[in-house]
C-alpha cells in the first residue's frame, strides 16, 4: 500500500506540474519516463522475495536472486559416491556465529572461526575441483556438517551466504565489504533451516549446497576465495561447531592427468635411454 501512495503522490505530482507549463506535450513524455523509472526502481527494491527453504521438513530447494540459483540439498549420513571431503571452515557460537575462511585465522579473530588445520584460505583452482552439472547448469558442490544439542535446540538457521574473491588471503579483517570482489550472496531474509537431529552428530554431513559457477565469470585461478557464513538470526547456533568442506570430484580433471602422464613418460623414457646406454657399453 506504501509503495501505491508513493507512485500516486508521484503521479499527482506531475500533473500538477504539467497543468502550471505550457510545454505541456514535452513534460508528459518526461513525466511519464520519471513515473515508469520510479515505479520500476519501486518494484525492484520490494518485488525481490527473500527465499526460506525449510529442510527440516523438506529435502531439497533453491534459492534464487540476481546472483542466480543456488541448490540446497539434506544429504544423509556418510554420503556415499560423492568424492573426497576437505574441510576448509568451522565456526562457533552460541546464540548467533559468523566467520569466513582465512589461513590468517588466530584464536580471537575474525569472528567466531575456530582455529586449527580446518580453517584455512582456498583459492578459485580449489574451488574449482568441486565442479559438477546438475541439468545442464555448473555449480560448486560444498557439504555443511551442523553440531547442534538435542531437543529442542537441534535446529539452525543459515542466515547468509556469501563468496568474494581477492589476490590477497590470509585476511583477517571483520569489515566484510573489504574481503574482495562479492561473487555471490543471499538476498536479504534468504534462509536455510535445518535439523542436526535429522542426522547423528559430527562428520555425518548435513547439507549439500550447490553455488552457481556462473557467478564467478572472470575470477583467475590463483585469486583467493572467502566464503562468508552467517548462522543463527533466525533460529539459535549452540554446541558444536559447524563445519564446511569442498566436495572433490572423483575423477581428475585432464589438467592434472597430463602432466602425470607426461612425468611417466620422463622416467620410462629415461629407463630406455640408461638401458640402451648400459647395452652399448656392455657390448
Ligand atoms: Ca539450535
Ligand atoms: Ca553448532
Amino acid at each position: 500500500m506504501r509503495n501505491l501512495e508513493i507512485i500516486t503522490n508521484i503521479t499527482m505530482t506531475i500533473r500538477r506540474h504539467g497543468k502550471n507549463n505550457r510545454n505541456m506535450k514535452i513534460i508528459r513524455v518526461s513525466s511519464l519516463s520519471t513515473l515508469l523509472i520510479a515505479a520500476a526502481s519501486l518494484l525492484l527494491t520490494t518485488g525481490a522475495r527473500a527465499t526460506v527453504l525449510d529442510l527440516i521438513n523438506g529435502d531439497s530447494g533453491t534459492i534464487t536472486n540476481s546472483y542466480g540459483t543456488a541448490i540446497f540439498d539434506f544429504t544423509q549420513p556418510q554420503p556415499t559416491g560423492t568424492g573426497v571431503i576437505k574441510p576448509f571452515l568451522r565456526v562457533q557460537n552460541d546464540p548467533t556465529e559468523q566467520g569466513y575462511n582465512t589461513s590468517g585465522v588466530t584464536p580471537a579473530s575474525p569472528f567466531d572461526d575456530k582455529a586449527g588445520p580446518w580453517t584455512h584460505n582456498l583459492t578459485f583452482a580449489d574451488l574449482v575441483t568441486t565442479a559438477v552439472t546438475i541439468n545442464g547448469a555448473n555449480y560448486f558442490k560444498l557439504l555443511l556438517d551442523i553440531n547442534e544439542p538435542g531437543g529442542s535446540k537441534s535446529t539452525i538457521s543459515l542466515d547468509q551466504l556469501q563468496f568474494y574473491t581477492s589476490a590477497t588471503g590470509s585476511l583477517t579483517t571483520t569489515n566484510i565489504s573489504s574481503l574482495g570482489t562479492l561473487r555471490y550472496s543471499f538476498s536479504a531474509g534468504d534462509q536455510v533451516l535445518m535439523d542436526a537431529s535429522r542426522n547423528n552428530g559430527s562428520g555425518s554431513g548435513d547439507m549439500f549446497a550447490y553455488i552457481p559457477v556462473s557467478a564467478f565469470a572472470g575470477t583467475a585461478s590463483t585469486d583467493f576465495v572467502s566464503m562468508y557464513c552467517q548462522f543463527g538470526n533466525r533460529d539459535p547456533s549452540q554446541g558444536g561447531f559447524e563445519e564446511w568442506a569442498l566436495v572433490v570430484n572423483p575423477i581428475p580433471e585432464a589438467s592434472t592427468i597430463f602432466p602425470i602422464i607426461g612425468l611417466l613418460a620422463a622416467v620410462f623414457s629415461t629407463q630406455f635411454v640408461r638401458r640402451r646406454q648400459l647395452q652399448q657399453v656392455s657390448k
